[in-house]
């Protein structure tokens, strides 16, 4: 069977910051292969339009995958899908990612016929037994599946994930993918879940709370596959456990395996395992993420982040002792007023760390989702981004959004400051002689995207497709917020958060 799997375009606010491989349809695209089928991706991150209607038309597929795993790109991949079946009523149409398993149900309905399935879960058991049941008729039965009729089995999750191998080869721009001026940039995942439980994220939710670790093996020789200089690492919570963070780092000095690396982690981890990310930074780590949500317990109570002020401070100390670049989050409360904003943008100078703002946004799938009391202000998609408020402002909106660019612009000025410009400067000629370009578009992008007035019009556009509305789930019992509920591992073998 022909397979066309695609990737949304990237999302407006995060496009000059970072822009990555899509590594879970890479994986989707290795599992449909090594079945037998004929696959082909065109990410429309890095392609137009017109390569996807040029790809449809000479491939002729007969099934059709789109991957969602933003919220915000759910209007265009119903666009993309309508497209796919005005052009060839008989060709397949099916969704598959992170938070479409949360909505299946409604984008389903959504897209008015367009859609044939939802793969609510992880895409490599799913993708074979699915494309069976196309070529054979009656999909109902497929793990996983969400048609009009209603929900099939329950999802299956992958026992291992050293294999798959994700299809890189099928990617044609791949020197397009850059995060900051790590460019080009590859990615690579070495776990899989997340143990820890924070309200407003759903990476926990997604997986049942369940954490599986590719073997050093397999995660070697993926990493000796990789052409670029660059490899950002996907984990949600990098090296939790310090063993297995020791283990693969074996394994690379033992294949003389050197690049630059950049991942995500959290505070309590970094105190507890210094020893292992000093042993990454030796083999080429240098820029760690770090999601600190808030800058006081009272904020960090309510994310159920687990950590404490104190933490963060002293894993900063500890990140900046090892020679690390950090970049921290912190969540934007729509309820902030000016008085707030000051505060932040006095913490941002006083640091530095490059200090990244999201908006605080209940996603289905969180448990935000199901106890934020204050009602959504919007139900557009594509305001789903953490760039925008979707609940009501303490400010009035354009006012919230004149405070949040002004901050972001501040930080932004301090990043490219008269040091750091020089610095960029060196990195830039670096990658302009080695034909990147990424990392410079960025640079002078900033104002064009962040923009108040941008960000108010947006809340102003026609709206075709809306989220559902949350329902009032008692979440007392979390295994109903869970996609996956089957965990793959034994729960014993699980790192419990502190
Ligand atoms: C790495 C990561 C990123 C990376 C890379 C993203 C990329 N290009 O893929 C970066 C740093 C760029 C990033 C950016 C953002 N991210 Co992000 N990201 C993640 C993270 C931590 C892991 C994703 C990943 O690579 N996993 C490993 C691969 C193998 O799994 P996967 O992609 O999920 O794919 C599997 C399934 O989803 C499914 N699948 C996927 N595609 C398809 C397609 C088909 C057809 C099928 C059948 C199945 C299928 O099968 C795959 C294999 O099992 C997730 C959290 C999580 N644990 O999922 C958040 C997450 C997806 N990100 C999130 C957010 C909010 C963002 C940003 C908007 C943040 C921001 N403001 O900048 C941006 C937007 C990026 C954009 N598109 O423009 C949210 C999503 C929120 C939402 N509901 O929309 C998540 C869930 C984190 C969270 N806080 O809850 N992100
Ligand atoms: S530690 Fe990170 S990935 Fe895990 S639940 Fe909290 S925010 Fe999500």
């Amino acid at each position: 069977m022909r397979l066309l799997l695609v990737h949304p375009s990237a999302l407006m606010y995060s496009e000059i910051f970072l822009r990555l491989e899509p590594l879970g349809l890479e994986r989707v695209a290795g599992a449909a292969r090594a079945a037998g089928h004929e696959v082909r991706v065109v990410d429309l991150q890095v392609s137009a339009g017109r390569t996807l209607s040029r790809e449809f038309k000479t491939f002729r597929p007969h099934a059709m995958g789109i991957s969602l795993n933003y919220l915000a790109n759910i209007p265009e991949a119903i666009q993309v899908a309508k497209a796919a079946k005005d052009a060839d009523p008989s060709c397949f149409v099916f969704f598959g990612g992170h938070s479409v398993s949360f909505v299946a149900e409604d984008v389903i309905e959504q897209a008015g016929g367009a859609v044939d399935a939802v793969i609510r879960g992880e895409g490599e058991p799913a993708v074979a037994p699915l494309m069976e049941a196309v070529r054979d008729g009656g999909v109902d039965g497929v793990p996983g599946v969400v048609t009009a009729n209603g929900r099939g089995p329950e999802p299956r999750m992958l026992h291992s994930i050293d294999d798959p191998m994700p299809a890189r080869d099928l990617m044609r721009h791949r020197r397009r993918y850059f995060i900051g001026e790590l460019d080009p940039c590859a990615s690579i995942e070495f776990t899989r879940g997340c143990p820890w439980d924070c309200s407003f994220c759903s990476a926990w939710t997604f997986y049942g709370r369940s954490y599986r670790k590719a073997s050093p093996e397999a995660a070697g020789a993926e990493m000796a596959s990789i052409r670029e200089p660059n490899v950002f690492i996907v984990d949600d919570v990098a090296f939790i456990r310090p063993e297995h963070g020791h283990a693969l780092a074996g394994e690379l000095e033992r294949r003389r395996i050197r690049k630059s690396y950049y991942l995500e982690t959290r505070s309590d981890v970094l105190l507890r395992n210094e020893e292992v990310f000093q042993r990454w930074v030796r083999l080429g780590l240098r820029y760690m993420f770090l999601g600190m949500e808030a800058i006081d317990a009272e904020g960090l109570d309510l994310y159920r982040k687990r950590v404490s002020p104190d933490d963060n401070f002293r894993a900063l100390e500890v990140a900046r002792r090892l020679g690390l670049i950090v970049a921290i989050n912190l969540i934007v409360d729509p309820a902030w007023d000016e008085e707030r904003f000051r505060v932040v943008r006095e913490f941002a100078l006083s640091v530095p760390e490059i200090v990244h703002l999201t908006v605080m946004t209940p996603y289905p799938g969180t448990e935000i989702w199901h106890t934020e009391s204050r009602r959504l202000t919007t139900r557009d998609y594509r305001l789903f981004d953490i760039q925008h408020a979707v609940v009501p402002t303490t400010l009035p909106l354009d006012v919230f959004y004149r405070e949040l660019v002004r901050t972001q612009a501040v930080i932004n000025r301090k990043h490219l400051g008269l040091r750091n410009a020089v610095g960029a400067m060196r990195v830039l000629g670096g990658n302009l002689a080695r034909g990147q370009t990424n990392f410079a578009r960025m640079l002078w992008k900033f104002n064009s995207v962040y923009n108040p007035a941008r960000q108010m019009a947006d809340h102003q556009r026609p709206v075709r497709y809306e989220l559902p509305l949350p329902r009032h789930l008692d979440v007392g019992d979390r295994k109903q917020l869970f996609v996956h509920t089957r965990p793959a591992v034994r729960p014993e073998s699980r790192p419990q958060p502190e």
